[in-house]
């Protein structure tokens, strides 16, 4: 039992997760959340900011030689953003097929982009694509205090006991 307990507070993971303007005004944000919530995992962090054009770029900053960056950048400081952190099992990778392809117009059916969003320059939703990059963009966007570490009272629903 202690040994399973290891093990599953082992495998937990967290990811930063962002509603982008166009999710927001479009008036997405609880249908995103209704996904991560109802698949099983858990909110530690949440809040409503527009980030400045110098902090959209320190958040995309592996994407400055790209042609849309700027645009980019523009975009996702031109209104509120849903900053998030989620916790569970395998969530970082889990929480990239949740959201699906980049490209929306090659996201499948069911996943966020491909049920919510036609084209990548609005593809309403990002999710960090790896560990590293999960801890670097959490550190980027929330203080150590802003994380919530809590028990879920479904938590033993979820992931067993035995
Ligand atoms: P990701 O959001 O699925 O991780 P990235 O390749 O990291 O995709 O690109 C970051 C964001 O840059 C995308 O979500 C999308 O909004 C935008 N983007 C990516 N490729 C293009 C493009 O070819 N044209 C315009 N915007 C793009
Ligand atoms: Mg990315």
């Amino acid at each position: 039992m202690l040994q399973e307990q290891e093990a599953h507070a082992a495998a937990m993971e967290r990811t930063f997760i962002a509603i982008k303007p166009d999710g927001v005004q479009r008036g997405l944000i609880s249908e995103i959340v209704s996904r991560f919530e109802r698949k099983g995992f858990k909110l530690v962090a949440i809040k409503i900011v527009v980030p400045s054009k110098g902090f959209a770029e320190k958040h995309y900053h592996d994407l400055k030689e790209r042609p849309f960056f700027n645009g980019l950048c523009d975009f996702l400081s031109s209104g509120p953003v849903i900053a998030m952190v989620w916790e569970g099992e395998g969530v970082i990778k889990y929480g990239r097929k949740l959201i699906g392809a980049t490209d929306p117009q090659k996201s499948e059916p069911g996943t966020i982009r491909g049920d919510l969003a036609v084209v990548v320059g609005r593809n309403i939703i990002h999710g960090s694509d790896g560990p590293e990059t999960a801890k670097d963009e959490i550190n980027l966007w929330f203080k150590p205090d802003e994380l919530v570490s809590y028990t879920s009272n479904s938590e033993k629903w979820l992931y067993g006991d035995n």
